[in-house]
């Protein structure tokens, strides 16, 4: 298992309700690594290559209205298995639905208005990362704790 990055976005309802700084530190308390990080408007051209996947279900109009309504933060989050360790803070897709203990279950009641976006498997987040981000804006450095939070055996 090598080091993966995956693609999770702070939907418009987390902006505007003021809890990115909860969100964002769940990540990092769990040892994740920001690896890139933007506030931005998602246009109706962006959320269709994004959200493509879903485009003729009932409520795909929906939601590209939500996700382009109002500001996202858009983050390339980098760890050991980052792809289903995010997954697995975000909870179950429907907020009513989530655990509480993740972001969803703690933060959403709501089936559209749940708060994060995360990419579900490294092909979705190479590609979904290529749509969010641009030729240097993902950065490699590294973080004084990471030998704290993870070794060569979660490596393998
Ligand atoms: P996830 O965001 O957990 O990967 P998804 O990819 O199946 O879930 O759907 C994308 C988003 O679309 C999801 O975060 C919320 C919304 N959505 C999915 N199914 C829905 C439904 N039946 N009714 C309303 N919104 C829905
Ligand atoms: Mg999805």
């Amino acid at each position: 298992m090598a080091i993966e990055t995956t693609l999770i976005l702070i939907k418009p309802d987390g902006v505007q309700r003021g809890v990115c700084g909860d969100i964002i530190g769940r990540f990092e308390r769990k040892g994740m690594q920001i690896a890139g990080m933007k506030l931005m408007h998602v246009t109706p051209e962006l959320a269709e290559r994004h959200y493509g996947e879903h485009k003729g279900r009932p409520f795909y109009d929906g939601l590209v209205k939500f996700i382009t309504a109002s500001p996202i933060v858009a983050m390339a989050i980098r760890g050991p298995r980052a792809v289903s360790v995010c997954r697995t803070l975000m909870g179950k897709t429907f907020g009513h639905e989530a655990e509480p203990g993740t972001i969803r279950g703690d933060f959403s009641c709501s089936k559209g208005f749940n708060l994060v976006h995360g990419s579900d498997s490294a092909e979705s987040a190479v590609r979904e990362l290529g749509i969010f981000f641009g030729d240097g804006e993902i950065l490699d450095y590294e973080t004084c704790n990471a030998g704290w939070v993870y070794n060569e055996e979660d490596l393998g």
